[in-house]
């Protein structure tokens, strides 16, 4: 099959019909990597990463628009529209250019992440930076769609979420149950709530016994939920997560509940130094909001939380080129110049430098 995404490979647990056109970009299957440091530091059983900035377009966020996307063009729509903090963007600008919709993006005007606006660029989305936050993009967005004929796909769109379930399933059939705790980044809180369907579906049709506990971080700057009021003005090194007024806040506070998790706070330099751990320990290279997750992970046990003998998922939302700024200041290792010729090479190397 030349076109073998979640659609295909989950089917049948989507609200998928003989009408729906077939989409795809390859997106989904991502790799869960076993940790082969972090884990053991933490003294947990298994600790796994789920690379989901392998999908098409660098983020979790090809999960929800292609399920948007087939639905948007099975309702013969011609036009698509986000608010983004620029991995929505992104997506939407690469599906909409492969199925032919007109893309109209809205982004924070200076907030975004260089690839992601790079992205958008090259998709040839249309893109407004809008002088205000995520979330005044959103209301704006949301104020639009209810006057133009133009499909809406933030997760606010419950297509989104549909497709992004399917990160739950992957884990259940990979590790051959739930894991016992999910640690992922809270921002508009699309994806902790499509984590926590797609948990409670497979769990309901016997694909696994237990669902896990839900853990989720949210930025200090922008903890609304944490906090239980919206942030006017959220501030975070990790623009993907700097929203302060998520849409779906009660359906996070229910994933929270129900599975006896917890949602917590995990400051820029906690952010920051998981991003590194997770660069120099395991190879891996996210970008700052995705290792929002494994800040909070690396807190549990200060919070009284026994990590011993569990199972646990950190979900590592998107790639790190998204980003090339905050590793250019924050993951800094100055280039040493030199000839290249053998005796300026070793001359450098055995400078005791
Ligand atoms: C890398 O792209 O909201 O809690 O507009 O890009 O489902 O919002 C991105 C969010 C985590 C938070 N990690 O997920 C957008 C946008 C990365 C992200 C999140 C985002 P949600």
């Amino acid at each position: 099959m030349t076109n073998f995404g979640l659609i295909d490979r989950y089917r049948e647990f989507l609200p998928v019909t003989a009408a729906t056109p077939s989409v795809s970009l390859g997106e989904g299957s991502t790799p869960l990597v076993r940790s082969q440091n972090i884990g053991d530091s933490l003294g947990c059983k298994d600790l796994y990463f789920k690379l989901e900035g392998c999908n098409p377009t660098g983020s979790f966020k090809d999960r929800g628009m292609v399920m948007a996307i087939a639905k948007a063009l099975e309702a013969g729509k011609k036009r698509i529209i986000c608010a983004s903090t620029g991995n929505t963007s992104a997506a939407a600008a690469a599906y909409g250019a492969r199925y032919q919709l007109e893309t109209l993006v809205l982004v924070p005007a200076g907030e975004i992440a260089l690839g992601k606006l790079a992205q958008a660029m090259a998709y040839g989305a249309r893109i407004l930076a809008v002088n205000g936050s995520f979330d005044d993009a959103l209301t704006a967005v949301r104020s639009i769609v209810e006057i133009m004929d133009i499909e809406l796909v933030n997760s606010v769109n419950p297509y989104r979420i549909e497709g992004q379930k399917t990160g739950a399933f992957e884990i259940v059939d990979e590790l051959g149950e739930a894991p016992d705790m999910l640690c992922i980044p809270v921002g508009n809180a699309g994806n902790i709530t499509a984590y926590w369907k797609g948990f409670n579906e497979y769990q309901s049709l016997g694909r696994s016994e237990t669902t896990p506990k839900m853990m989720g971080f949210q930025a200090a700057g922008a903890a609304p939920i944490v906090l239980g009021k919206p942030v006017l003005k959220p501030e975070t090194i990790a623009t993907a997560i700097r929203i302060g007024n998520p849409a779906s806040w009660e359906k996070a506070e229910a994933a929270r509940d129900e599975s006896e998790g917890m949602i917590d706070i995990v400051d820029d330099n906690e952010i920051i130094d998981a991003y590194l751990r997770l660069a120099r320990e395991e190879g891996i290279f996210c970008e700052p909001a995705s290792s929002a997750s494994v800040a909070g992970l690396i807190k549990l046990p200060e919070l009284g939380v026994d990590l011993t003998g569990k199972t646990i998922v950190c979900i590592l939302t998107g790639n790190g080129l998204k980003d090339p700024g905050t590793a250019e200041k924050r993951a800094l290792i100055e280039l040493e110049y030199v000839e290249p010729d053998i005796d300026s090479v070793m001359n450098l190397l055995n400078s005791g430098k």
